[in-house]
């Protein structure tokens, strides 16, 4: 990333004064971390800012608070002169209402991400796949401010980079996200709070619906695949959500025979939202591509419609002739 690009943003969002920080829908760590992250060092500079998300903060990350948060873009003033599009770069990922909203818009768009294959058109984007969250790459526009850090932006970033790299667990972790983990702890980031709210915060409900996904698991050798899922009747039976069922591809991942986790949640019947987990195995950003999703190389999911057992075999043939 040049100082150029760093230089070109600033200057973007110094410019601005009415600005909405957009992030996607089925939010993370990194999704919230980065948008609030950066709304609260806006805030520091007098900017009026707010930020979409088209759907609630998640239970599990309910310490991250934004006063202005919407989830509903009839709130949003009508003169806004930047839109900050943030851990995404595709208006598709921030849901309907925002694809429709951007028809009309034609003031300044900046994209922020660490995504492959950016689908959003602008000359304003700070795209870097090698960082492993977005997070990284809000806290060097906001250090290129000269915006003082404080322990509420600190913690908000800390926890996109701790979330995308589950722990600096993933492959994608590498000296940059620790080392700016490491800023962010000086600046007084609360890692307690972080590591506590994300990983001792299930309720016991989730082991109900944990042992319907376990009754669904399939372990296939040729593809070296983990694979299972949940219906949007599991859920109901036990009382839970979606975010119940979180981390579980990744889950699947720290068994050594599997390569590639693989975890399929109901959304609607026989519509499906379907998770892929890896370490380098293969490149799954392409696996997803062939059903029409993205992401990343270790990280990336897609939507499918149809029979769960004919979706387990088309992954897994796929799967063999990647390899
Ligand atoms: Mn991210």
């Amino acid at each position: 990333m040049s100082i150029f690009n760093l230089e070109k943003i600033s200057s973007l969002i110094s410019n601005s004064h009415n600005i909405l920080i957009v992030s996607h829908y089925d939010p993370d760590g990194d999704a919230l971390g980065s948008s609030i992250g950066l709304y609260e060092a806006l805030n520091k500079i007098k900017k009026n800012c707010y930020v979409y998300n088209r759907d609630k903060i998640p239970d599990y990350l309910s310490f991250i608070k934004c006063r202005n948060l919407i989830n509903c873009l009839s709130d949003v003033p009508n003169d806004l002169d930047l839109i900050i599009f943030v851990d995404l770069n595709d208006y598709e990922r921030a849901g309907s209402e925002m694809e429709k909203y951007m028809i009309n818009f034609k003031n300044n768009i900046l994209v922020i991400d660490h995504h492959q294959n950016p689908k959003i058109n602008s000359t304003n984007s700070l795209i870097d796949t090698s960082c492993s969250a977005t997070a990284i790459l809000i806290f060097k526009i906001i250090d290129h401010m000269q915006i003082s850090i404080n322990k509420l932006i600190a913690t908000n970033l800390l926890t996109g980079i701790i979330t995308d790299t589950s722990s600096f667990k993933n492959s994608n972790t590498n000296s940059q996200s620790l080392e700016i983990a490491s800023k962010l702890l000086d600046f007084g980031a609360d890692l307690n709070l972080i590591n506590s709210s994300i990983y001792n915060d299930r309720s016991i409900k989730r082991i109900d619906l944990e042992k319907k996904i376990l009754s669904n698991f399939l372990f296939d050798n040729d593809s070296r695949t983990g694979f299972s899922y949940c219906t949007l009747e599991d859920y109901r039976k036990t009382n839970t959500t979606k975010e119940d069922s979180e981390g579980m591809a990744n889950y699947f991942l720290h068994h050594k025979e599997i390569m590639i986790g693989i975890f399929v949640r109901e959304i609607d019947k026989k519509s499906w939202k379907v998770s892929l987990r890896s370490n380098g195995y293969i490149d799954l950003s392409k696996l997803a591509n062939m059903f029409g999703g993205g992401g990343h190389k270790n990280a990336a999911g897609f939507k499918y419609s149809g029979e769960i057992e004919d979706l387990r075999k088309d992954l897994n043939n796929k799967i063999i002739d990647e390899k």
